[in-house]
């Protein structure tokens, strides 16, 4: 793109936007997914809406053996958010390839599978698991839990225990699909954890994942969660979100970033794309809004159309441009007139 104008369209004359995005040489017909651990495996979606609709699903983090998790209650109410400690609830993988991946790749959903183990071994056995399977169009490498019984395990708060797991996922997994590790906000430095991420070997990253937290509930004077902390997730944490991705983004501005955090609506989901996204998961908002995913795709679309993109894939990172555009005052939301201009 030599020249980028940004128009305001009048909204009975939007002109269609090619949504299609591009994550480490996998082409998608759009860049709305699921979150991990927000829609299981997809199922009960496809009852609000055609699961193959959205760019793709991200399952729920898979261990190696079923898993009952943390002990109850393990949601909590926060400002603006939610805090889970759901603490790798699942059937483990063998069931979870049987039923959920098997599922997901008779209805020809584009699958990303999230994986997470408590050692460098179990990672690399889950990814061994995943070779040849039909469906399968990405790895997701959950580094990031928070709920895990110590902060050792949270391979992403380190950088080397990081690139150890990513190194041993490339080595076992399937070759020719892409892996990507999600990564923790709760890190003095996320770029630091990005690049040995890449270096080990990683095709993209995902990020975030939740934010360590705490409720207390003030009648019974005790933790509101069973197991104390949770993850912190919903609009309360896009701000942080969106701030990772810029700084990720700024970093490596060749690796392909998979963004979420709080994402709502279409605007939410512009500003991960502007920040450096190419794609977005949508998480929390699915348990009030189950349509959410085609809901945001639609407002995203209508988002850039409105502002004269002609293509998805022209508006991520733009944020990221030096500021020499010319903005008139006053924008006209309704008029055909540009409320910026470009120059490239
Ligand atoms: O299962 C969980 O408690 C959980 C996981 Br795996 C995760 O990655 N993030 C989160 O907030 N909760």
């Amino acid at each position: 793109m030599s020249e980028l104008v940004i128009r305001r369209h009048e909204a009975h004359s939007l002109p269609p936007v090619d949504m299609a995005t591009s994550l480490a040489g996998v082409r998608f017909p759009n860049p709305v997914f699921t979150a991990s651990g927000c829609a299981a495996a997809g199922q009960e979606l496809d009852q609000f809406f055609d699961i193959t609709s959205i760019g793709g699903v991200v399952t729920k983090s898979i261990m190696m053996d079923p898993r009952s998790g943390r002990p109850t209650p393990r949601m909590a109410e926060t400002p603006s958010g939610m805090l889970n400690s759901i603490g790798l609830q699942g059937p483990g993988i063998d069931a979870f390839l049987e039923k959920d991946l098997a599922w997901l790749a008779s209805r020809k959903a584009r699958a990303v599978v999230s994986i997470a183990g408590g050692t460098v071994e179990e990672y690399a056995k889950l990814a061994a698991k995943l070779r040849g399977r039909p469906g399968l169009t990405m790895i997701e490498v959950n580094i990031s839990c928070p709920n895990v019984e110590d902060r050792g395990q949270v391979f992403a708060c380190d950088p080397r225990a990081s690139a150890s797991v990513i190194q041993a996922v490339k080595r076992s997994g399937p070759s020719g699909v892409p892996v990507f590790a999600k990564l923790s906000p709760d890190v003095t430095d996320i770029t630091e954890v990005a690049r040995s991420c890449v270096n080990a070997g990683a095709d993209g990253l995902s990020v975030i994942n939740t934010l360590l937290g705490m409720v207390i509930d003030t009648e019974t004077l005790r933790p509101a969660l069973g197991g104390v902390t949770g993850g912190l997730s919903g609009p309360a944490i896009r701000p942080v979100a969106v701030r990772c991705v810029w700084q990720v983004r700024q970093a490596l501005p060749d690796i392909p970033i998979l963004g979420m955090g709080g994402i709502r609506t279409g605007l939410d989901a512009l500003e991960f794309v502007l920040a450096g996204a190419n794609a977005v998961s949508v998480g929390t908002t699915v348990f009030g809004d189950p349509t959410a995913p085609v809901r945001i795709l639609g407002e995203l679309s209508a988002a850039l159309a409105e502002r004269g993109f002609e293509r998805f894939e022209d508006a991520i990172g733009l944020a990221h441009r030096p500021p020499d555009l010319h903005v008139p005052e006053g924008p006209d939301p309704l008029g055909d007139e540009p409320v910026a201009e470009v120059q490239q």
